[in-house]
């Protein structure tokens, strides 16, 4: 059993600009400009850890390579792709892919082609035996944009883009996503949207962004109704919520589903020390969470699970989640743990209130809807 892992310097040098927090920089408003929230710091960070403990030695490194128009092209639109290589030809930076929250530097098409074609490279070598799980620690992040526009610092949904390679190239046919990310996998749900053959289940905090995005009532059109599921957990959710939301409801509807490959939108941002949300999990928590996955991977398909890097904002934080992930992925331990666990000890260790369990209930009530439809292949 190995670990692939997907990393590039051009990754970080996706120039996101300034900012101020979540609010463009203005002075005329009174907002001074900061570095951009969406910077290359956590993500760097994240790297020299995943070294520094010593466990990228024990993981197979695969080499990304850009995804080419026609790959991009099976989940974007031809327009919404020649935006963004406008955008990035700008000469000064500071284009957009759409909402006026996802910057574009110069060179930024070719840095997300290398996002997306790094999960494909990840996706390809799984399905070929070459690795059994893997990692793509990528900037900028995608699980937001749509067919036809970057919303919240993405740009192209890698994950959409592996997911239609996999299965038109790689013959998986049932692909399920998987986004614990603490904001709502909105783009990739958008894009599956009518289609049973991919299955998106996305817990979140509710209504955190987009607002007003993510709620249970959102399960799927058409033919594909069914196969989008959303947990939208109250703000200020920790490690029991999702661990219970992980048992009553994420793997049982892989259970009934039966992937042929499991994607995650892997964000960090749910943890108890990140700006853009305000939940608690702990890097314990990633940890559990990852076990449950990769239990779910090798009991419905050969440990097939392909994690994408989405949000994480906190420099210090993310990093120990992210190797806690790794770790757990890997099937293995660095002689690095969690320097804060006395500290989210005291902020995290809150019991499951009703109002979550509530939700995760009405979420687990639309699972009967969800078969094994696709035929494997
Ligand atoms: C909007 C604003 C946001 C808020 C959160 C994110 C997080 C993304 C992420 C991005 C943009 C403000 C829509 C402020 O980490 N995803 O995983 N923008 N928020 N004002 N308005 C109108
Ligand atoms: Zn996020």
């Amino acid at each position: 059993m190995t670990t692939g892992y997907v990393f590039h310097p051009e990754y970080l040098w996706h120039d996101t600009g300034t900012s101020a927090g979540l609010l463009p920089a203005d002075p005329r408003a009174g907002v001074q400009p900061a570095v951009h929230v969406e910077n290359p710091e956590a993500k760097r960070r994240v790297h020299e850890l995943i070294h520094a403990s010593g466990l990228l030695g024990e993981l197979t490194v695969i080499e990304p390579r850009r995804a080419t128009v026609e790959e991009l092209q099976r989940v974007h639109t031809d327009a919404y792709i020649q935006h963004v290589k406008a955008q990035s030809d700008l000469r000064g930076g500071g284009g957009d892919a759409g909402d006026g929250f996802s910057p574009v530097g110069r060179g930024s098409y070719d840095i997300a082609r290398l996002a997306a074609g790094g999960l494909i490279e990840l996706v390809t070598a799984a399905a070929q035996g070459d690795i059994t799980n893997g990692y793509a620690l990528v900037r900028p992040p995608g699980h937001h944009a749509t067919a036809d526009q970057g919303m919240g610092f993405c740009l192209f949904n890698s994950i959409a883009v592996a997911a239609r390679h996999a299965q038109t190239e790689l013959g998986l046919a049932r692909v399920a996503v998987v986004d614990w990310d603490a904001h709502h996998g909105n783009g990739t749900q958008a894009i599956f949207y009518d289609d049973p053959s991919v299955l998106t289940i996305s817990v979140h905090q509710a209504g955190c962004f987009p607002p007003d995005s993510g709620w249970t009532h959102e399960n799927g059109t058409g033919v594909g109704t069914g196969y989008a599921v959303n947990v939208p957990l109250p703000p200020g959710s920790g490690h029991a919520a999702y661990l219970h939301a992980m048992q009553q409801v994420v793997l049982p509807a892989l259970d009934r589903f039966a992937p042929d490959l499991i994607l995650l939108a892997n964000g960090f941002d749910a943890g108890v020390f990140d700006p853009l949300a305000r939940q608690m999990l702990t890097a314990a928590s990633f940890r559990d969470m990852t076990r449950l996955l990769v239990g779910a991977a090798e009991r419905l398909c050969h440990g097939r699970l392909i994690a994408a890097h989405e949000g994480g904002y906190s420099p210090f934080y993310t990093p120990f989640c992210a190797l806690a992930f790794l770790e757990e992925l890997a099937g293995t331990t660095t002689h690095v743990t969690d320097p804060l666990a006395a500290v989210v000890a005291g902020y995290a260790a809150e019991p499951l209130t009703p109002q979550q369990e509530a939700v995760i209930e009405e979420a687990a009530q639309l699972l009967p809807h969800i078969q094994t439809t696709v035929a494997a292949t």
